[in-house]
């Protein structure tokens, strides 16, 4: 049986990428945490900009809510049907275009997969900018659309950083197109600014103008076990000035460290055990070695494991990549990716444990994160999926410490009833008029980033 809709889609994109099976629908339809999911009324897979352009027309001309999908790695249920939406899966805007090599950009499809732009970059003699766990599956659509962060972003920056332009289609059905590179260009409100983060609810990034970095091979990691996390954040202040070549610095603590061990079946680097652990890397052009161990020398480390050859620097990044994983393999976690200055930190990793307790008592903690831009991974498990009490404590305490609810997973529906504790009133309020301008009709992403009145 097919309806109105079905047929504009079909026209749209013809019969092979609109899938109404359950068991074809199914992988679109939950997250990577298993938290969020939900039905999908049917999934699109358009393979060009105008047939994104061709859906988003139809769905609007039938009433119909789209939830736009890259990789579906997104943790905050941005990504994932809530019940009855079109899923608009753009894996298929695959395109790879040559490296600009005197600008160093290239144009890139929203469906290519970090890893797949971090190899064509290295081929041209420069790198991507931006690396996370999930960059097998993460794809450059979505990482615009949540100006995704990640382990160098104390380096280069987020992901808008990365963005010399987008093309992109609205909900109307038109296509605004802003990929000349031109990085010095005032004529006018810059609306590819405005969709980088945006996660989908003021249009659909369909090809990015991206900006690539130096590639820097020659790399040191070293992992430094100390008493506490506020001793993780005051050796970072130590040697952070002393390190021009600092790539990551990344905060684990024993309790994510045990759990990766065991979810791994690998045993410790260090040989005894700490409180917490910064994992910091180098990278350069020339071998920053020295550069790495005289900073941890003046800084008086002693015990740090160094790492300069790429098979051991991999190991121990597995450690800190495998978290998400390992807790995944432990259950259904509660996400909170919350920034806080790092003058709060301490405060707030010395909180935040005991509050979980309080609120969901017998559950377990996890803190991990990106020690540099003060963004703190807190995962719990435990609580219900359904229960947010959780939830709202960590958000609420982030907040009072001076920070923010989300430092780089976005807001999606898991934190949308939160915005405020984040975001003032009249914030909020100039962001509805922009979303009422771009999408009227709200059939973009309902619900996600700001919660339904
Ligand atoms: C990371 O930093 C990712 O590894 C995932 O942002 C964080 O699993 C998480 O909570
Ligand atoms: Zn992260």
């Amino acid at each position: 049986m097919t309806d109105g809709l079905t047929d504009a889609l079909v026209a749209a994109v013809g019969e092979r990428d609109v899938l109404a099976d359950d068991d074809l629908r199914a992988s679109y339809e939950t997250d990577w945490t298993r938290r969020f999911h939900g039905r999908a009324r049917m999934v699109v897979r358009p393979g060009s900009a105008d047939e994104v352009a061709a859906v988003l027309a139809a769905c609007t001309a039938h009433g119909a809510a789209v939830v736009p999908q890259g990789g579906n790695t997104g943790m905050v249920g941005g990504g994932v049907p809530r019940g009855g939406e079109v899923v608009l899966s753009l894996g298929r805007l695959r395109e790879l275009g040559e490296v600009d090599r005197a600008t160093a950009q290239l144009t890139v499809g929203a469906g290519v997969p970090l890893s797949a732009l971090q190899a064509h970059a290295r081929a041209a003699g420069l790198d991507a900018g931006v690396d996370f766990g999930g960059r097998d599956s993460a794809t450059v659509g979505g990482m615009v659309a949540t100006n995704a962060g990640g382990i160098n972003a104390i380096r280069h920056g987020t992901v808008r950083a990365r963005v010399a332009g987008l093309q992109a289609a609205l909900a109307d059905g038109s296509i605004v197109d802003r990929r000349s590179g031109l990085l010095k260009d005032n004529a006018g409100y810059d609306l590819p600014a405005l969709l980088v983060g945006s996660e989908g609810t003021l249009g659909v990034v369909t090809s990015v103008r991206w900006r690539l970095v130096a590639l820097l091979t020659a790399r040191v990691a070293a992992l430094i076990p100390l008493p506490s996390i506020s001793a993780v954040a005051e050796l970072l202040a130590r040697v952070r000035p002393a390190l021009p070549s600092l790539h990551a610095a990344e905060l684990m603590t024993d309790a994510g460290l045990r759990l990766v061990l065991d979810h791994l079946g690998a045993s410790s680097p260090l040989p005894r055990s700490a409180a917490a652990y910064l994992l910091l890397e180098c990278a350069a052009l020339a071998d920053p070695t020295d550069e790495l161990v005289t900073a941890l020398d003046a800084a008086g480390v002693v015990d740090a494991v160094v790492a300069d050859e790429s098979g051991e620097r991999e190991r121990l990044w597995r450690l800190r990549e495998g978290h998400t994983e390992a807790l995944n393999a432990a259950g259904i976690p509660h996400k909170m990716d919350v920034g806080v200055p790092l003058s709060a930190l301490a405060r707030f990793a010395e909180e935040v444990a005991p509050l979980v307790e309080r609120v969901a008592p017998g559950s377990r903690t996890i803190v991990f994160g990106h020690l540099g831009d003060g963004n703190v991974h807190v995962n719990v498990l435990g609580p219900d999926p359904e229960d947010e009490a959780v939830d709202e404590a960590v958000l609420r305490l982030a907040a009072e410490c001076g920070g923010t609810i989300s430092a780089e997973h976005g807001v999606g529906v898991a934190k949308a009833r939160w915005l405020s504790l984040a975001r003032s009133p009249q914030e909020l309020a100039a962001m509805r008029a922009i979303k009422r301008a771009l999408d009227p009709d709200g059939i973009l992403n309902p619900g996600a980033v700001l919660a339904r009145d």
